[in-house]
């Protein structure tokens, strides 16, 4: 198998840089842009600040006062978040950088995976260039900045990504990424927090180097066998997972033949049931919520109609799964005559995990 050359795209200081493209008298003001819990007027925390705020110590996650307090005496401005706005320009970005992958994949509001291998024929030097002229398309056309990591893989290039911002341009070739990890400390890996890193800080594991040469026996003794396997796996730069359109393009379906032909609710439902926990399987799996459900009726003159439902908010709880497609056949067989043949369900506008950067924010704004 050709070895992959996959990007991860990150847009510098995103919410604050959205702010200074649309007033550019702020760019070289410290920008904090912040959730107004609006308790008292300062009461709240950052969401992000650009380059210039945090070369005073200010950073998301932080109280605003304390922001305030640390850029008295400076031209610093201070803006709430406007989230459509970001998200008017993050979905134009995200366009434009579809269309220089083989494969696309958003991660939340300012990230995205791009698998370039074929069109760079699996040259990591044509992807420097690559990364190079999307970053110069993209500042031309867009006037935003971002950094970008190319790696063997999602895990390599994602903490490529991160080790020069912004405006950063990071190259890890397949024969690098033991030198490039191995340093770093521990906690730049995916799921390593700080509870486990204290955890393996104990064990004498600081850096992932040392996390790779830890026996991975014990490694799994102690974290359990899918942890203390991906965490042996991640510090060896070791990551397979497909780069993969979260989009509405995607579904997961399941068809099957009724028992007998029929338009009795009861009997689809007990056939839908065991669809439904079929696709749940799937769906844990993969890690994703969806936001719409269909079914699928194969009537009895072979004619196929379909039936689909959004719903208000992305969920993965089977309960919802099951009430909706009931919902469905009651409200599909008031409005047909013909018997049923074979059932399916499915679903689709699927939402990844990792976008709950977005959900994060409206959780505070809504506090
Ligand atoms: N965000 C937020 N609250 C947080 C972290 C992030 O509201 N605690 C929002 C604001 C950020 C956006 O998500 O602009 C993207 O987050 P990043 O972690 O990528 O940070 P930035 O893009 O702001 O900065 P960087 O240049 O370090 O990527
Ligand atoms: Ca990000
Ligand atoms: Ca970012």
């Amino acid at each position: 198998m050709q070895a992959r050359v996959i990007m991860l795209v990150d847009l510098d200081y995103f919410f604050a840089q959205c702010e200074e493209r649309r007033n550019p008298a702020l760019k070289d003001k410290p920008v904090v842009v912040g959730v107004y819990s609006g308790r008292t007027e300062d009461s709240g925390a950052v969401s992000t600040a650009n380059y210039v705020a945090r070369k005073y110590g200010v950073k998301s996650g932080i109280p605003l006062y304390l922001a305030k307090k640390r850029l008295e005496g400076t031209e610093a401005v201070f803006l709430p978040v406007d989230d459509e706005f970001y998200e008017q320009i993050s979905d134009k970005i995200m366009q434009a950088l579809r269309g220089y992958a083989d494969a696309f994949e958003q991660v939340g509001i300012d990230e995205a995976y791009l698998d370039v291998t074929q069109k760079v024929h699996g040259s990591f030097e044509a992807a420097k260039a690559l990364a190079q002229k999307i970053k110069d398309d993209v500042k031309n056309q867009l006037n935003i900045t971002f950094s970008v990591g190319v790696g063997p893989n999602k895990l390599v290039a994602k903490i490529a990504s991160d080790s020069q911002k912004p405006d950063g341009l990071t190259i890890v070739k397949p024969e690098e990424v033991e030198r490039f990890l191995s340093p770093l400390p521990v906690n730049r890996l995916i799921g390593v927090g700080r509870k486990t890193s204290a955890k393996m800080g104990e064990l004498g594991i600081k850096t992932i180097g040392d996390l790779a040469r830890y026996d991975v026996q014990r490694l799994v003794e102690i974290f359990g066998k899918n942890l203390g396997v991906y965490f042996h796996n991640a510090a060896n730069g070791v990551d397979n997972e497909p780069v993969q359109e979260t989009g509405e393009a995607e579904s997961i379906s399941r068809i099957s033949t009724l028992k007998e032909n029929t338009r009795d609710l009861a009997l689809i439902l007990e056939k839908t049931g065991q669809l439904i926990e079929d696709i749940q399987k799937e769906l844990l799996q993969r890690r994703i919520s969806y936001k719409q459900v269909g079914i699928i009726a194969i009537m009895t003159d072979l004619s196929v109609r379909s039936r689909s439902q959004t719903l208000e908010t992305p969920t993965r709880d089977i309960a919802v799964l099951r009430k909706t497609v009931r919902e469905l056949f009651e409200k599909f067989l008031g409005e047909s005559e013909l018997e049923i043949r074979r059932v399916g369900v499915k679903i689709s506008h699927f939402v990844k995990e990792e976008a709950k950067q977005k959900q994060l924010t409206s959780f505070f704004r809504n506090t």
